[in-house]
């Protein structure tokens, strides 16, 4: 049987309430007839774990999770108690230094979920964004000088390679090969005449080795306007780090809500453990009120399983999760009145 280890990092917020529920979903479908087991490695990081130690996480935290198998994050932030920057600069270096470049983040509004826009139902929204995720706008590069004063400077810069977009462009290639074959790269290069015009060079290099798939690109604020207006001309988006974080809270509401969209942080070679998180954040707003829709964490869950790889269990949670959807049941963001462990209850009664 095989035995994967699974690193637990609930985070802030609704991350533990929401995480709490993909964990049973995962540990349901597992065990001697599904023919493996999770071993749970349980990490309290985040705002509680500043409180008792002045630190987010502890020195060794990469070293914890290197040896497992797959790491499932529920979700960071406490800004009444830390800056954002402070409580997500963890999750940014889990990214960077296990090389989870790509990104992937489905967006498909289901049966009985209420879309947002009219006309456009599950036919019209089924689409996948790939964001590019170890460098572009996130490496933090930079720095301020004079900070506070009037006279202050502060630089950010990006850092795009070409290995790394003709990587996260192949990813998206043979993505949109196994789909309805259309790729669509979103940049701004006609605003930004260095890194994003090596980006549309790198798609004319690798265009012509994938002939089945038609290959487009668009400026990140056609392809947010696109989005809304013409959905189902989309099948695999490739963005940059900043442009896809963008684009995924809206395919995100496209598809239903934040609630509903699940994401992945791979590194495609196996070097390093991959990372499995919702979409959403740490809704202080709503936290502790058992009210959190885990249907993200728990589709996170699921594509946790298909990377391990355990494909039969992860389609046996997407089942069980679309039946619950089409049966109209749902948390208050969905517009249902099922709380959190409810949504839970639901989901593993149709397992
Ligand atoms: N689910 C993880 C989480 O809390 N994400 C919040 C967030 O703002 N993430 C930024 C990012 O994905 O780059």
């Amino acid at each position: 049987m095989n035995r994967y280890r699974i690193a637990v990092y609930p985070g802030d917020g609704i991350g533990g309430e929401v995480t709490e529920q993909a964990v049973r979903v995962l540990q349901r479908v597992a065990g001697p007839a599904a023919g493996f087991e999770l071993q749970w490695h349980h990490v309290p990081w985040g705002v509680e774990f500043w409180k008792r130690s002045g630190q987010v996480v502890p020195d060794d935290f990469l070293e914890q999770l290197r040896p497992c198998d797959a790491i499932l994050l529920g979700a960071v932030g406490w800004p009444d108690l830390l800056p954002d920057h402070v409580t997500l600069a963890p999750l940014v270096r889990i990214r960077q230094a296990f090389d989870q470049y790509a990104c992937v983040r489905p967006a498909r509004l289901l049966p009985g979920v209420p879309g947002v826009l009219a006309n456009k139902g599950p036919e019209q929204i089924d689409l996948v964004v790939i964001r590019e995720n170890s460098e572009g706008e996130y490496v933090n590069a930079g720095g301020r000088l004079r900070p506070g004063r009037d006279d202050e400077v502060a630089i950010q810069t990006a850092i795009h390679t070409r290995r790394g977009v003709r990587r996260i462009l192949r990813y998206g290639f043979d993505l949109a090969g196994r789909r309805r074959g259309q790729l669509t790269m979103v940049t701004k290069s006609n605003a930004m005449g260095h890194a994003y015009v090596m980006w549309d060079e790198v798609l004319e290099e690798l265009r012509g080795e994938y002939p089945g798939v038609r290959a487009d690109r668009q400026h990140c604020d056609a392809a947010a306007m696109n989005l809304v207006r013409c959905p189902e001309r989309f099948d695999v988006i490739v963005a940059s780090n900043l442009f896809g974080d963008l684009l995924t809270d809206l395919a995100g509401i496209l598809a239903g809500g934040l609630g509903l969209a699940p994401s992945t942080n791979t590194n495609p070679e196996r070097t390093f453990p991959s990372m499995f998180e919702p979409v959403h954040g740490s809704a202080p707003d709503i936290a502790g009120q058992g009210i959190a829709n885990p249907v993200a964490a728990i589709l996170s869950g699921a594509m946790l399983l298909d990377h391990l790889p355990q494909p039969a269990a992860a389609a046996r949670i997407r089942e069980a999760v679309e039946r619950v959807l089409a049966e109209g049941l749902g948390t208050p963001d969905l517009g249902g009145r099922l709380s959190t462990s409810e949504m839970g209850d639901a989901i593993m009664a149709r397992l």
